[in-house]
């Protein structure tokens, strides 16, 4: 959805900017909400705002969103010495948070975190490893945050099983006549039933807590200093809750670790780098400075693959039902990323052995 002229400007009339505005644009590549940055003119100088519509299609309780934030990035405030490392929210004219329009729809302001750069993909390794560091730091540092006060934004958001079952639900109500035309990739899901039940086998049997975690890990959901490439803030907030480490470790894989972009339409780019996957494995371990247990590594390599397949069934669950989840650029767009996540998985499991030492090399 884009807006005109008029709109954002009604809509960012609510907050406590710094000056005027004096230019507006659509904004990073996020599937979910939408998000503009804002330019205003402030005693000579030219200040940078995010202005984000929350998704209320996805996000049904918009407002529990918006206190998880408040609560997590105070919390976070507290403890650190760099105010520029933790997401910062503008104000509306009325002293609060956020802003919710005639509609219902939640609107927000963030400052916009200056002097970095927010990657689609690694340049060098070096990238990688440092999103690693800064999404390891963050699970460290929420590791004493009081779990029982995070809402869950996205109920079972990484319940695999379940969203196993909702992707089952979708291929046989094949609302759009689509599932003819999938009939490879469905097998390829229905194949590695089993396998979607162990992190959660592995939690019951004590080998996996639960903590507070991040759940959309993707490197573009974290800006590193645009001098150094050192860590600086992690940002997309919304779906931090009680989660697994190891989904937050596969998310970052997932997405970051192949050598080819989520909706690259040729499989025959896409692969599992092993060197990135050493890089994050490193950065994340030494961001999480000894707070992960023996058992919870052991299970990275699960994580990178459970994240992998859950990503790429809900990309498909939303190509049979018809797009409403995901933004798309072209009818096929969903089915082109579930590709590229079973090759993934395929890779993956090719080079399982690889992984788990790789892994076992850091514990
Ligand atoms: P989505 O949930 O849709 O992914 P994000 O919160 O990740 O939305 O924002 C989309 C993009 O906007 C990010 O990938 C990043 O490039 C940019 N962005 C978001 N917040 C900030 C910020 N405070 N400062 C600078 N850039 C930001
Ligand atoms: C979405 O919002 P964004 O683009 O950072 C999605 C993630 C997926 C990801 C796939 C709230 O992340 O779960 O892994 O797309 N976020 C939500 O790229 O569903
Ligand atoms: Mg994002």
């Amino acid at each position: 959805m884009q807006l005109s002229n008029d709109a954002v400007l009604s809509i960012a009339k609510n907050f406590k900017l710094n000056g005027e505005i004096v230019d507006y644009a659509p904004y990073g590549n996020g599937h979910i909400n939408s998000t503009y940055c804002l330019k205003t003119e402030f005693e000579g100088t030219t200040l940078r705002y995010i202005l984000q519509r929350v998704n209320g299609n996805v996000f049904k309780k918009p407002k529990e969103v918006m206190k998880n934030i408040l609560n997590v990035t105070s919390f976070l405030r507290d403890k650190t010495d760099n105010p520029a490392g933790v997401m910062s929210l503008v104000e509306t004219v009325n002293g609060k948070p956020y802003f919710i329009d005639e509609e219902g729809t939640c609107w927000r302001i963030y400052t916009f975190v200056e002097n970095a750069v927010c990657l689609e993909a690694a340049e060098t390794p070096e990238d990688f490893y440092n999103s690693a560091l800064a999404f390891g730091q963050f699970q460290n540092q929420l590791t004493d945050f009081p779990v029982e006060k995070l809402y869950e934004t996205i109920p079972d958001f990484h319940n695999t099983p379940k969203r196993f079952g909702d992707f089952l639900e979708a291929v046989n109500a094949d609302t759009c006549g689509r599932a003819e035309g999938v009939l490879e990739e469905i097998e390829f899901v229905k194949a590695r039933r089993d396998f979607m039940d162990v992190l959660y086998d592995a939690n019951k049997k004590g080998e996996l807590p639960i903590r507070v975690t991040h759940n959309d890990t993707k490197i573009n959901n974290v800006m590193l200093s645009a001098d150094t490439k050192e860590p600086l803030c992690v940002i997309d907030l919304d779906t931090i809750m009680p989660g697994f480490s190891v989904n937050d470790f596969g998310d970052s894989i997932r997405f970051g670790a192949s050598t080819a972009a989520e909706d690259e339409k040729d499989l025959g780019k896409v692969w599992l780098d092993l060197d990135l996957f050493e890089a994050y494995t490193k950065g994340f371990l030494e961001g999480c400075a000894g707070l992960l247990e023996k058992s919870e590594i052991m299970l990275m390599p699960e994580g990178a693959k459970m994240m992998t397949l859950e990503c790429g069934m809900r990309f498909l669950t939303d190509y049979l039902s018809g797009d409403t989840y995901f933004k798309t650029k072209y009818p096929e767009h969903n089915l082109v990323r579930a590709r590229t996540q079973f090759k993934l998985v395929a890779d993956m499991e090719k080079h399982w052995d690889e992984m788990k030492q790789i892994v076992e090399k850091y514990i």
